[in-house]
């Protein structure tokens, strides 16, 4: 018998088709225009090998080795829910008991999946909260730097996350778009929470049918698709902020600036302006002194600005332009050249960041209440920026300073984590294994057995969503959707929420975890509070048993087409932005008070340490590690689109044709990739579409270290084992990951076999229960 299951993942809203009580296929949404192939993994992972079947505990823990080198080395003892549940019941009161409850770190960074009830790190913020707090993680990997930038520059980060300024407005208004990083495709297939239709690619398309002129400025040709017809200029990676600083010096040196723009609704140009000019340090950031920083040439920059200050223009970045040294700088810049050309508030122009970094950024939302579980209150206070989490665990005691504040690191004793995979997000991953061995115990929840899983001590078998009921809801999207049970729970595999409630009755407060509710009565509840909060919005929604019936609510398009700082640029005194002056901050008193000389109080250029423009004997080339076009981060690896995508079963590396010929390397062949941090195996891909000097391998494939005659190496292609692990900025202290240089050469040693997608070895099962 075949049945029909609603569901829904980041990747999309789907059907599970399930034969036997096995997934064996899906449909896709039907309202969505471009529903992506990724959803078609969903069998393959459901029902992997690589699952966890049941609770495991590692062998040299249970032996009493706490702290030491073993973990992610040792085998596995499988073993009851009940032993399972008491041992990290122990653990939690014990670590809280001997070293306080800051000792925790439940910060628990990751996308987890995309129901709102069952989302791990929810679950775990909730257990872990009501049961005393935990030192927590703040900003993201996506846009660390940028988030903490913009509430200083424009009082918001709604060009950051949304709502931005409409594709629609874009389309209707704009004559030329400058895409910093381009506009990947492969990006899109992708919303946080899930997305019901994927907008992005048709209004993509008709920006291109409506005539407006794409510019690609990025070192990939391919970061913007092939309709859009866009000029490639393929910049240095690291160089934009000497790009933009340079345009906006073009156009202050034919007065073409926007004085009426910049005089209401900005404070700082006199400073920004002399910087540019080069009263200020002598140097004028002519396109001249830029061309050889980024490698565009001086003529075409100049060309580009006077052309922008002409033309109603779009400017944008993708999220990976600041996820590298310095990485506020060209942000600040962008919103610096907007205030130049006045574009800030009108229809179609200004500035605006992401719209090629995810589905949903300027497409139609529904801008109402989201499905989310309610947040506790963690009584523990101390939260470092996200990326910082292998310092966290380095240097207990010591100070770590972060937009204008000195962080005390607290002593981390404990590690739980439900919902995201360190071993995956993280830089530098050799340097994360030395700072895992500190803490005495890991407690990981996961589905799958991946490289963060098998550097556990207590390892929880999780469901996945097609194992439970839930709802998916976005911000970016104008969806609601039901998600029904399709199949029973794989093995022994039980939801976060069931598992920590238990833990939590251990501790003596499983009533107050659960609000003495189960996962039907919670569903009710938290979608009750959401038509309550529409009804007071004025929006009618059908109760809880008909959307469930009816699998999925569609809210209709917003009448009007949203315009970014609208309201302001007409009426600057009477909507001021939320910045100390209330006006757009091209220079901050609150960041030049911050005193750090790398980040003064206006955007600059400054150079990265580690870039093609420094020291390149040893390294000489750029790794650009981007987003997968086959999965969501290490998510879906072991399924079709991604294994398909592999070159004798590693990650491909792509790499301009002259390169390869210069190292005597051909197509499709498997090439060891290196720096002073790391080495990986890779497949060779040649593409005349990249900037010569610059090599790509997309992030996500997981992590196998293996020991080889050549040294440790990641035999699979895991990128970070490569990337370093340095804030971006004092400022934003965001992921640094795309400022990396390696070295490539061929691989002449027998070909060490992946074993990541098979289970770990495990000893003997414990007798005693
Ligand atoms: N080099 C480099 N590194 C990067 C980036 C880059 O550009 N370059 N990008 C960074 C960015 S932007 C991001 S956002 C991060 C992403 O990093 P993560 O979000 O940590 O990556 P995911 O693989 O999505 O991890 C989510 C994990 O949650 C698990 N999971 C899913 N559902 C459940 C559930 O219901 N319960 C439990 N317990 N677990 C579940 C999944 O199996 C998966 O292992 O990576 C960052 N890392
Ligand atoms: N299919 C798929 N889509 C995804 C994800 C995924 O895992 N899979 N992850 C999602 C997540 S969590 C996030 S945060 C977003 C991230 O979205 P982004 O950060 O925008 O994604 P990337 O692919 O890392 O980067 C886009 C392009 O920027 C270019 N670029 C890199 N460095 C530079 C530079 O210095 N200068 C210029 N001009 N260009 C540069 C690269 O060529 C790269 O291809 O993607 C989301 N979308
Ligand atoms: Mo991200």
């Amino acid at each position: 018998m075949t049945v029909i299951k609603p569901q829904a993942a980041h990747w999309g809203y789907f059907d599970a088709v399930v034969e036997g009580g096995r997934v064996t296929g899906i449909r896709p949404f039907a309202p969505d225009p471009f529903p992506g192939s990724l959803i078609e993994g969903i069998p393959d992972i459901v029902h992997a090998p690589c699952r966890i079947d049941r609770p495991h505990v590692r062998e040299g823990w249970l032996r009493g080795e706490r702290r030491g080198a073993t973990r992610g080395r040792d085998r596995f003892v499988p073993v009851s829910w009940d032993r399972a549940t008491r041992l990290v019941a122990e653990e939690v009161a014990r670590t809280r008991a001997e070293h306080g409850d800051a000792s925790i770190l439940g910060g628990s960074y990751g996308w987890a999946s995309a129901g709102r009830f069952h989302h791990a790190r929810s679950q775990l913020h909730r257990f872990l909260g009501l049961g005393g707090g935990f030192t927590s993680q703040v900003t993201n990997y996506s846009y660390g730097a940028g988030m903490t930038l913009m509430p200083h520059v424009l009082g918001t980060n709604d060009p950051v996350t949304g709502p931005a300024t409409d594709w629609r407005s874009i389309i209707g208004n704009a004559r030329l778009m400058l895409c910093f990083g381009g506009l990947p495709l492969k990006n899109g297939l992708v919303t946080a929470g899930g997305a019901g239709a994927h907008e992005y690619v048709p209004l993509m398309r008709q920006a291109a049918e409506a005539g407006i002129r794409f510019v690609n400025i990025s070192p990939l040709r391919g970061d913007a698709p092939d309709f859009l017809r866009a000029e490639w200029l393929p910049i240095r990676p690291g160089g934009d902020a000497a790009m933009v600083l340079a345009m906006i010096q073009a156009i202050v040196a034919e007065g073409l600036e926007d004085r009426g723009f910049l005089d209401r609704c900005t404070v700082g140009w006199d400073r920004l302006r002399a910087y540019v000019s080069g009263e200020a340090d002598g140097v004028a950031k002519t396109p001249e002194w830029a061309e050889p920083l980024c490698e565009v040439p001086a003529a075409a920059i100049r060309a580009l600005a006077l052309e922008a200050a002409r033309t109603p223009t779009m400017l944008t970045a993708t999220w990976s332009t600041q996820r590298s040294e310095n990485g506020e700088q060209p942000w600040w810049a962008l919103v610096a050249l907007a205030s130049a050309l006045g574009g800030i508030g009108k229809p179609g122009q200004g500035v605006a960041f992401g719209y090629g970094s995810i589905n949903g950024i300027g497409t139609a939302r529904r801008d109402l209440p989201s499905v989310n579980l309610p947040a506790t209150r963690n009584p523990v206070t101390t939260a470092i920026p996200v990326a910082r989490v292998t310092e966290l665990l380095e240097r207990p005691g010591e100070v770590l300073r972060y937009n204008g504040r000195d962080i005390l690191l607290p002593d981390i004793r404990m590690v739980f984590w439900a919902g995201g995979n360190p071993f995956h997000h993280h830089q530098d991953l050799n340097r994360l294994a030395r700072a895992f061995s500190r803490p005495e115990t890991i407690v990981v929840s996961e589905p799958w057995w991946t490289s963060l899983a098998r550097h556990a001590d207590i390892v929880l078998p999780a469901t996945t969503t097609l194992e439970r009921n839930d709802i998916a809801s976005s911000s970016r999207d104008r969806f609601l959707r039901a998600m029904h049970q399709a199949v029973p729970p794989q093995g022994q595999a039980r939801n976060d929420h069931d598992a920590f409630a238990d833990i939590a009755e251990a501790l003596g407060y499983r009533d107050s975890f659960t609000g003495q509710r189960d996962e039907g009565a919670w569903l009710r509840h938290l979608y009750d509070r959401f038509r309550r909060a529409c009804a007071a919005l004025g929006e009618e929604v059908p109760d809880f048993d008909r959307f469930w019936e009816a699998g999925h609510l569609e809210f209709d398009r917003p009448e009007r087409d949203f315009v970014g700082f609208a309201d302001f640029a007409a009426d600057p005194e009477g909507s001021p932005l939320a910045t100390p002056s209330g006006k757009v901050e091209l220079y901050s008193e609150t960041i030049a008070g911050f005193g750090d000389p790398a980040v003064p109080g206006h955007p600059v250029w400054r150079a990265p340490a580690e870039w093609l423009g420094g020291d390149t004997a040893r390294h000489p080339l750029h790794l650009l590690s981007n987003q997968p076009a086959t999965r969501l981060h290490g998510q879906l690896d072991p399924a079709r689109a991604a294994r398909g995508s592999k070159l004798h079963g590693r990650e491909p590396i792509r790499m301009n044709p002259d390169d390869a010929a210069a190292r005597g390397l051909v197509a499709g062949e498997v090439v060891r990739v290196f720096n002073g941090r790391g080495a990986l195996l890779a497949g060779l891909a040649l593409d005349d579409g990249l900037r010569p000097g610059v090599v790509t391998m997309s992030t996500g494939a997981w992590w196998d270290p293996q020991e080889t005659p050549e040294g440790r190496l990641c035999v699979h292609g895991n990128p970070n084992v490569l990337t370093q692990d340095r804030g971006t900025s004092s400022l934003g202290q965001g992921c640094a990951a795309q400022s990396c240089l390696v070295q490539v050469a061929a691989w002449t040693g027998p070909l060490p076999a992946v074993s990541v997608h098979e289970p770990p070895p495990l000893a003997a099962e414990e007798r005693l229960g």
